[in-house]
């Protein structure tokens, strides 16, 4: 069955395109897709454009609208093993990972289902007996829904359940990497009965079809989450048409750990911040801000757990970690390292490929720790995406603070501390998105989740990841008419 999907159908690109899909824990070409051009992207708006004009989704009543979701959330909790494995080949992470990513988006598919009945609309008293005043809300209309590799299932359904919960169209376009969890997605939408035209997807290349997906006059939002680079020519192309643009691009995510932390929990808190998922994660925890006093405990307990994470193909028993997405991603990663290394940051642990030979043919990487960072070093400051631990040693909680807000994100951050006024405190005072107290990596679906400063704008998941798929109007009625008098000629 051809991947591509445009107003109720399943057809191949235009042009003929292709692509081939590697296995990253084999480095082994697994299956080929097709592979949309700018026609298709066109083609796909225009569908979601006439569906949302002649309403068969937006007028569909909002009841019927979150029985839809519901029915999706059933579905792919049928469908779980298939969707998981399908994401473990795609992405390299290991089932583990891949089973809770499904059962994760099933529950963002029933809360979206349940926030979508949550009455928002208002009347408002305006001080008038002659005029009723109603705040109503709507859907914003073509949304164009584009999302990263290293979550793709996860990230691409925290746009769609939203957007068709509050009766927009939609335009879907996955990583070229990781297209294929989503390709499953839309097959259950459609099953679930999303009418033709509500859900269309596009698989391709972010430079062929992405200006036509966020410049295109139909096109009423965007939705993007992927890296800063490539958001800000986002926000850039949507400007001159004034879309709604809302960006999530990653961040440099502190973890402070203060001396009276549990050495061996801080240990397991900090290992699992940054090394899970090969540290292919947007809020993963890279830089470890650790009071001085226990910095060298802290570090010599990472560095003796890291090397001992047991790596392999997504799909082996036992495995904890798999592989880097790509050979090119981990070309970026090596390339950090050698940054860090020039920097004058001190390796402790990791910085290559694996050197056992079963690991040899996929894109592994070990867990790397470069201790005596400080924050004017690029390994600090700029996100590689990859397992690399950067430590920054603090003195007292002012300098913690100080150094956890000093980057240009703002998406996550953690503090460990036994005191639980100083983590109340220091959660205040970060400017970052999501703060974790005595842990670090947890979400759900009713809480939001989004950045600061160059992290990005706009909110996913909670009551506002909702609101970001609806337009407000203002309806003013006058039960009487008359005339106003202020003219008197
Ligand atoms: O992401 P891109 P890449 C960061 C991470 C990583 C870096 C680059 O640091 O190393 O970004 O990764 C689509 N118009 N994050 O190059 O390019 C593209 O096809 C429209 C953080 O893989 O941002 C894909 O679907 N779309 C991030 C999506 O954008 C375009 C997760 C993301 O790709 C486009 C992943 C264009 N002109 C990487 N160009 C996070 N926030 O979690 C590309 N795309």
């Amino acid at each position: 069955m051809p991947e591509l999907f445009v107003d109720g159908e399943w057809r191949a690109a235009a042009d003929g395109g292709t692509r081939d899909l590697v296995d990253p824990g084999t480095g082994r070409v697994f299956c080929t897709v097709d592979e949309a051009g700018a026609t298709d992207a066109e083609a796909a708006v225009l569908a979601a454009r006439r569906c949302f004009d002649e309403g068969s989704w937006p007028a569909t009543p909002v009841a019927e609208r979150a029985a839809l979701l519901h029915r999706t959330a059933d579905l792919l909790q049928r469908d779980r093993e298939e969707i998981a494995h399908t994401e473990t080949t795609d992405t390299g992470k290991t089932l583990a990972e891949s089973r809770i990513d499904v059962d994760d988006v099933t529950a963002v598919f029933r809360y979206y289902a349940e926030q979508a009945l949550v009455e928002v609309d208002r009347t408002v008293d305006v001080g008038r007996d002659d005029v009723v005043s109603r705040v109503v809300h709507l859907p914003v209309g073509v949304c164009t829904l584009i999302a990263p590799w290293n979550y793709p299932l996860l990230q691409m359904s925290w746009k769609v359940a939203p957007a068709l919960a509050a009766g927009n169209t939609v335009v879907l376009k996955p990583s070229e990497v990781t297209p294929l969890t989503t390709v499953l997605l839309v097959r259950l939408l459609a099953e679930a009965g999303a009418p033709a035209g509500a859900v269309n997807l596009i698989l391709g290349g972010g430079a062929a079809v992405g200006p036509t997906l966020t410049t295109h006059p139909a096109v009423d939002l965007v939705s993007f989450t992927g890296g800063l680079v490539t958001g800000r020519g986002i926000l850039e192309a949507a400007a001159p048409t004034v879309k709604r643009v809302t960006v999530e691009l990653g961040g440099k995510n502190p973890n402070i750990v203060f001396a009276d932390v549990d050495l061996d929990t801080a240990v397991d808190v900090v290992l699992t911040g940054v090394f899970l998922h090969s540290g292919q994660v947007c809020s993963s925890g890279t830089r470890l801000i650790v009071e001085d006093s226990i910095a060298d405990a802290l570090v010599a307990g990472v560095a003796e757990r890291a090397p001992r994470i047991r790596f392999g193909h997504g799909m082996a028993e036992g495995v904890e970690s798999g592989p880097l997405v790509s050979a090119a991603h981990r070309e970026k990663v090596e390339s950090y390292v050698a940054i860090g290394l020039a920097e004058g940051a001190r390796l402790v642990t990791g910085g290559k490929r694996p050197d056992d030979p079963a690991l040899q043919d996929g894109f592994f990487f070990e867990p790397t720790v470069f201790d005596h960072c400080d924050r004017s070093m690029r390994v600090v400051r700029e996100e590689n995406f990859g397992p690399i631990l950067t430590v920054e040693r603090f003195t007292t909680e002012a300098e913690a603070i100080e150094l956890a807000n000093d980057t240009e994100y703002g998406l996550a951050g953690g503090v460990q501390t036994a005191d639980v006024a100083r983590g109340e405190r220091v959660a205040a005072a970060l400017r970052h998105g999501t703060v974790w107290i005595n842990d670090f990596g947890p979400y759900v679906p009713q809480a939001e989740w989004g950045g600061m400063k160059m992290s990005g704008n706009g909110r996913e998941l909670g009551p506002a990841g909702l609101a970001e798929y609806r337009e407000t109007k203002h309806v003013w009625r006058n039960t009487t008419p008359a005339v106003a008098g202020w003219f008197k000629g």
